[in-house]
């Protein structure tokens, strides 16, 4: 049986130079972190986390008390662990240096706490998303521009999805990784080299919005539902979560796409690119699959802002470029 855990795997990619001391600590003290979210979300009723909270976050949405819970937790774990110069929170307005009382490391953490937070009260998994990049030897202090970098530059990325089992997938640049929580709450590797297959026949789209999406969008999602009939000659099935980690674990597992492109009412898209859009992309890319806004790669956009949005197509790579072309 395998019974490799994530900080024999860290240690090891340390002996051989993959990855540097301050790396080692950071990740095993993110994924710690999310030993501790996960034990809450198992125990919701103890720590009252279906409940609303009365704060409003950045985005202008209604926070929910494990939003706020997790945001805190993962703050406060790696704040003091003298490998960070900064951290910025989907849940946080501007970004936050690491207070004076602490060593400054020369990481970036970018986090989204709770992907998928509106489904906490109906059970459906949710998850922790991550990015990770490095500061640049130029950087005396730190500001959001220090953030502010291509996605492509990313030195780690990861997700924690909590569902029925609690499941980190991991890139430090060399391959996706898989890692399940046993038992005695440690992360086990499961499988190492995750490959998203090339071509895919399921779509994941909040249909809903099909009104508000331009015509391109709408031009092949009606030829996928033609099927066989249509020009796409195959039928396709549709899964939609609603949770990103969720429907992103499901098409890195079996391929298919997950598309949230920009509609006339979110103008610049619904998902953030710094701490979603970057990390999911770097994991699906180093997976074997594509990551497009339609236009251009993800892992090349140039960000302007911490807060920004993106329209995103990811997944299986023939299924991607089959997108692109009906954005030309
Ligand atoms: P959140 O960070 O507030 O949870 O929002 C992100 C989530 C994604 O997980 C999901 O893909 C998307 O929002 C669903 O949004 P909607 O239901 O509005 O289509």
């Amino acid at each position: 049986m395998n019974n490799i855990t994530l900080s024999t795997f860290l240690k090891k990619q340390l002996d051989c130079s993959k990855i540097d001391k301050n790396l080692l600590v950071l990740l095993n003290t993110i994924t710690n972190s999310c030993k501790k979210i996960n034990s809450i979300i198992r125990n919701g009723n103890e720590y009252d986390i279906f409940s609303e909270s009365n704060t409003i976050n950045v985005q202008g949405e209604q926070q929910k008390k494990l939003d706020i819970i997790a945001n805190e937790l993962i703050i406060k774990d790696s704040e003091c662990i003298s490998c960070l110069a900064g951290i910025a929170s989907e849940e946080v307005e501007t970004i936050y240096e690491i207070p004076n009382a602490y060593i400054r490391g020369d990481y970036l953490l970018l986090f989204d706490p709770l992907d998928g937070s509106s489904n906490i009260d109906v059970n459906i998994s949710i998850g922790t998303i991550f990015s990770i990049l490095k500061t640049d030897d130029n950087d005396n202090s730190i500001t959001e521009k220090s953030f502010l970098q291509k996605g492509k530059k990313q030195i780690a990325a990861g997700y924690i999805i909590y569902g029925p089992q609690t499941n980190l997938v991991l890139s430090i640049g060399d391959g996706v990784l898989s890692f399940i929580l046993d038992s005695y709450n440690e992360w086990v590797l499961k499988e190492e080299k995750i490959t998203i297959p090339v071509h895919s026949s399921e779509f994941s789209i909040n249909a809903s919005n099909m009104k508000l999406w331009d015509s391109r969008i709408k031009q092949y999602i009606e030829d996928c539902l033609m099927g066989t009939d249509g020009p796409l000659k195959k039928k396709y099935n549709m899964r939609w979560v609603g949770s990103m980690v969720a429907d992103i674990h499901r098409i890195l597992r079996r391929g298919g796409i997950f598309l949230y492109p920009k509609d006339s009412n979110s103008i610049n898209g619904k998902l953030r690119l710094m701490y979603e859009v970057n990390p999911m992309s770097f994991l699906i890319e180093q997976a074997g699959g594509l990551a497009t806004s339609g236009t251009e790669s993800i892992l090349e956009i140039e960000p302007k802002e911490l807060h920004q949005r993106i329209g995103v197509v990811l997944g299986s790579k023939a299924e991607v470029e089959i997108i692109k072309k009906y954005y030309q």
